[in-house]
């Protein structure tokens, strides 16, 4: 593993432009459960059977029950050594675009700046009727499901549930950042979730280095130049050489 590493750190040490995508494993070291491992499951339900809109149409109790029990989560959460070392990161490199499936908001606790939320924010709640985004921080709500402030209609999460599409303009954004990087990295995601799941590739298929860092092998991890397994709170703060911003 060390040559790996050793073999990443070069790579982003040449770097002017790096472009990260993370995923819920960058935050299991935080405490917060990833989406497809054992502890992913909330009263035996299953991401998949929640976050769609027809779960909502069916249940908004339910699916508001299960967002108001990630939300205590994640305010009892707090960045961990891998959120801090990205954030250190784009202090060190030009141009730095950190392209996040996390929901949870702990990059931007850590520091991070230039971010791009594919799957929307935990935090916001979005009115079914007239679309008005609020930011919520209650833990637990007032009332539950919240309702809008403009137009009294049941709020949604503002987060992009399986068979949504994400806004073209986030799309967009992301693959700029791909298209412009010298390298990318691939930082705890499992990979099988679309659109985000093929960034990757198609960072490789235009001929940038990819360096993938996972708990363990992805279907993806094969396709990569160099792929580190182990906790990303441990590897991703020996990635970048510790300069002071003076040299
Ligand atoms: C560590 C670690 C440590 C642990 N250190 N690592 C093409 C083919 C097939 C299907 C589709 C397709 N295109 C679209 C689809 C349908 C669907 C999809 O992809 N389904 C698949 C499941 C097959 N995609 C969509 O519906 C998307 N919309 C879309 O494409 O619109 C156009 C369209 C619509 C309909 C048909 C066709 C096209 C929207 C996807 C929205 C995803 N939303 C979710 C939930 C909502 C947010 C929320 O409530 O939180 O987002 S799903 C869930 O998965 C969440 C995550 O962001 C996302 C990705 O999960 P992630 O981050 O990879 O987590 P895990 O748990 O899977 O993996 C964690 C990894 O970390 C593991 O590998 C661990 O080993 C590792 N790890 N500890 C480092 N310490
Ligand atoms: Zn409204």
């Amino acid at each position: 593993m060390e040559k790996e590493i050793l073999n990443a750190k070069k790579i982003i040490d040449d770097s002017t432009n790096v472009t990260v995508l993370t995923g819920a494993g960058i935050s299991a070291e935080s405490g917060i459960p990833t989406f497809r491992g054992e502890n992913g499951l909330w009263r035996n339900f299953r991401s998949e059977d929640l976050a769609t809109p027809e779960a909502f149409s069916k249940d908004p109790q339910l699916v508001w029950e299960w967002y108001e029990w990630r939300r205590k989560i994640v305010r009892d959460a707090k960045p961990n050594p891998g959120h801090y070392a990205l954030a250190e990161l784009e202090n060190q490199i030009p141009t730095f675009t950190l392209i996040t499936q996390n929901i949870d908001g702990l990059h931007q606790l850590a520091g991070s700046r230039n971010i791009i939320e594919m799957h929307g924010n935990l935090w916001q709640v979005r009115c079914t009727k007239c679309g008005k985004i609020e930011h919520n921080h209650e833990v637990p709500f007032k009332e539950l499901p919240p309702m809008c402030n403009k137009c009294n209609s049941i709020g949604r999460p503002n987060i992009v549930w399986f068979g949504e599409i994400i806004p073209m303009t986030i799309i967009d954004s992301a693959l700029i950042a791909i298209e412009k990087c010298d390298v990318m990295l691939i930082v705890g995601t499992s990979g099988v979730v679309e659109p985000a799941a093929s960034l990757g590739l198609i960072a490789k298929q235009t001929g940038k280095p990819v360096i993938e860092i996972n708990l363990e092998r992805t279907p993806n991890s094969g396709l990569y130049d160099l792929s580190i397994f182990g906790k990303s709170g441990e590897i991703l703060p020996l990635l970048y050489s510790k300069k002071t911003h003076l040299n």
